[in-house]
């Protein structure tokens, strides 16, 4: 069977560099109304990553294609056309050099995300050992599942006992010394993947270990083999996602497990009449906190002439508060500073990854207080607290108190908050996925998607992840992606500023389904309402959280996989990151190719320098792990070929399917 080849994918469009010639002028790029709204009428010296991305135009081409190295101090080598230069000064051709720096980002991305999981494992430790009182478990169901998935005795344990176990089994992913793989990666994936990971030698044992040696790996004078490399970077995507799947289930067991919700999005969710308090980060320990904290201080508020506390969201802590406090989402990456420029900020609280600095000196144009919470992320003339669990509530009324005492010194004369919000209905965990599908088929949920797809009413799922990249219009690609796939029948997933994208444009509501999905999709997700009563109505999007939760998206994989009796490769399951910006972007993006999805990248990630490099990630990953990356930066274009990986996939399991009745055989293995 020869492989698949989509007839663009591979060859080298110098895509980045063309893009930075074109040198926009405008900074006012983003197809949010509201975040064009800040953009047209803010006051002078307002500036933000808008303006500053047009300062940095046009930008270089070696670090856009990925050929400069800066990995020792004879550096920057850069690759030229001709020899000697055509090598680093040490002799490292093109690359090795852009695939070190690509492992690198990776990483990046997954000592952020595991770093979000210890910390979550480690309130859990506290919580169990009676340390953290102002926490507990709220969903002892996931605890007892979580443990049992891990392989833990859960008869007779008692809640505290057990949740101990599982943090401190979770802890054990980080620093194992033994070759058992890690837990939180071993006991989530197919038979399959364990077989592929056990093969290729990227089946990691401990989090910190690989994401040490992946450094070590790609050091000066060490690793100069772009296969080799490329496989220490996708055993250290592995760790991203067992990191990111720790954080997701142990926020489940303290916080809960999100249900269907409905709440707002967009700027408009700020109220004038309220403390505003903008929760930025992504760690729900903190900002769980707030919430509680602004409840209880509603008086105060009153008493300083507001109408009491609004807590609103950005980024991912928005998406984590929204799935299961119901606070509203004001923004995502781009419009962060936006929020500010509203004049109606009275506070940004932010716990860790993806607040800008440029909201520092945004902030000293208003009344507006920083607060930063975590030793690793401080940012100069911000208030500082060194949050601790031990101290939670407390330290959080103190924050709250800070932004009471910013309303006071509000100006209302200059709020300046934008019209636009739109209804979104979230929280959809995969047990809620299951719990509605159990409504139409109770002992086989996941069969009511794989039938579906099988009966062509949908054409297979895509996850939509990832940022917001000043490279392009914000949220554009994002809606026009997804508003392409909905058309053909495509169910649509979103997490982290995707996620944020499509609710702030009102794709996260039933009136979409109507304004944008096809035939085919409109009648499965009318069956699913109907036979689930899920009120107020199906979404067009099913948001499933904050980007450490694209782990849930995965479990979905999963559970399809093991449905339809073949390994995840053969599912008709893809995933899109229209705007990917971050480190952990580039993480997600590569286990998702490692779990054997077909991967589309909106914003050209820097490996156009080697056309060996370019030719692993989009080609040859397909044949090893049958997942691959689509790069492609026009957003139709990357819903085309999303589109055909699908079709692809179902197709080829039809095929296979009809051969192995006819020959009465297994049904074929391969992708
Ligand atoms: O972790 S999507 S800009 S906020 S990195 Fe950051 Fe990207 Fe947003 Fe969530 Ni994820
Ligand atoms: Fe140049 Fe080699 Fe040093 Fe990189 S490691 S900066 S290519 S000499």
């Amino acid at each position: 069977m020869p492989r698949y080849r989509e007839s663009t994918i591979g060859q080298i469009t110098n895509q980045a560099v063309a893009k930075t010639r074109q040198r926009p002028k405008d900074p006012c790029r983003t197809c949010d109304p509201a975040s064009e709204h800040m953009l047209t009428t803010r006051g002078e010296g307002q500036l933000s990553q808008f303006d500053r991305y047009l300062a940095q135009q046009p930008q270089c081409s070696f670090g856009l294609t990925g050929i400069c190295c800066r990995l020792c101090l004879q550096g920057p080598c850069r690759i030229l056309p001709k020899e000697p230069g055509n090598r680093g000064i040490c002799g490292a051709r093109d690359y090795a050099i852009v695939a070190r720096n690509l492992v690198r980002s990776i990483a990046g991305g997954a000592s952020s995300h595991s770093d979000h999981g210890r910390h979550a494992a480690e309130t859990l430790l506290k919580v169990a050992e009676g340390k953290a009182p102002d926490y507990k478990i709220t969903d002892e169901e996931k605890l007892r599942s979580v443990a049992a998935r891990i392989g833990l005795e859960v008869e007779g344990v008692p809640t505290k006992e057990l949740a101990k176990q599982v943090a401190l089994k979770a802890l054990e992913d980080y620093g194992r010394h033994t070759d058992e793989p890690c837990t939180f990666l071993w006991s989530t994936i197919t038979e399959g993947r364990r077989k592929k990971f056990t093969h290729c030698d990227i089946a990691p044992t401990a989090i910190d270990k690989t994401i040490a040696q992946l450094l070590s790996q790609t050091v000066m004078g060490m690793d100069a083999d772009p296969v080799n490399i490329i496989f220490g970077g996708l055993k250290t995507a592995l760790v991203d996602y067992t990191g990111m799947h720790i954080g997701t289930d142990i926020s489940d067991i303290l916080f809960g497990t999100p249900k269907p919700i409905v709440s707002e999005a967009n700027l408009g969710t700020l109220d004038a009449d309220y403390v505003n308090i903008a929760t930025h980060g992504h760690n729900p320990t903190l900002s769980e906190m707030v919430v509680e904290a602004a409840r209880e201080l509603e008086d105060e508020a009153k008493a300083a002439g507001a109408k009491g506390i609004r807590v609103v969201g950005i980024c991912c802590t928005g998406n984590e508060l929204l799935m299961r406090q119901g606070v509203s989402l004001a923004a995502n990456q781009a419009s962060q500073e936006l929020a500010i420029m509203t004049g109606a900020v009275d506070a940004v609280i932010m716990d860790v990854q993806c607040f800008i600095p440029g909201l520092k000196a945004l902030s000293e144009c208003f009344h507006t207080r920083l607060i930063t919470t975590n030793e690793m992320a401080k940012i100069p003339g911000s208030y500082h607290f060194d949050f601790k669990e031990e101290r939670a509530l407390e330290q959080a009324r103190d924050m709250v108190r800070l932004a009471i005492e910013a309303y006071k010194n509000r100006d209302a004369s200059r709020v300046n908050i934008p019209a636009e919000k739109h209804k979104v209905i979230a929280g959809f965990s995969l047990e809620t996925v299951q719990e509605m599908l159990a409504a139409v088929n109770p002992d086989r949920p996941i069969k009511v998607i794989t039938d579906a797809i099988e009966a062509g009413e949908i054409k297979g799922l895509c996850l939509f992840a990832g940022c917001n990249n000043m490279k392009s219009p914000q949220d554009e690609a994002h809606l026009t992606i997804a508003k392409e796939l909905a058309k053909k029948d495509v169910l649509l997933l979103a997490t982290g500023c995707s996620a944020g994208a499509l609710a702030k444009a009102g794709l996260m509501t039933p009136a979409a389904v109507e304004a944008y999905a096809g035939e085919g999709l409109k009648s499965f997700l009318r069956r699913l309402e109907e036979a689930s009563g899920m009120e107020p109505g199906l979404p067009l999007v099913w948001h499933m959280g904050s980007c450490v939760d694209n782990t849930r998206a995965a479990d979905l994989l999963t559970a399809m996989a093991n449905e339809l009796g073949v390994d995840t490769p053969k599912v008709p399951f893809v995933a899109t990151a229209p705007e990917a910006m971050h480190e952990k972007a580039v993480s997600i993006g590569a286990w998702c190719v490692t779990m054997g999805v077909p991967t589309h990248v909106g914003v050209m990630p820097p490996v156009e320098g080697s056309p060996l490099v370019y030719g692993i990630v989009t080609q040859i990953a397909h044949d090893v792990y049958g997942g691959h990356f689509i790069l492609e930066e026009d957003p139709k274009e990357g819903a085309r070929k999303l589109l055909d990986a699908l079709e692809y996939r179902v197709w080829k399991l039809r095929l296979h399917r009809k051969a192995a009745e006819k020959y009465d055989t297994e049904l074929a293995a391969s992708w």
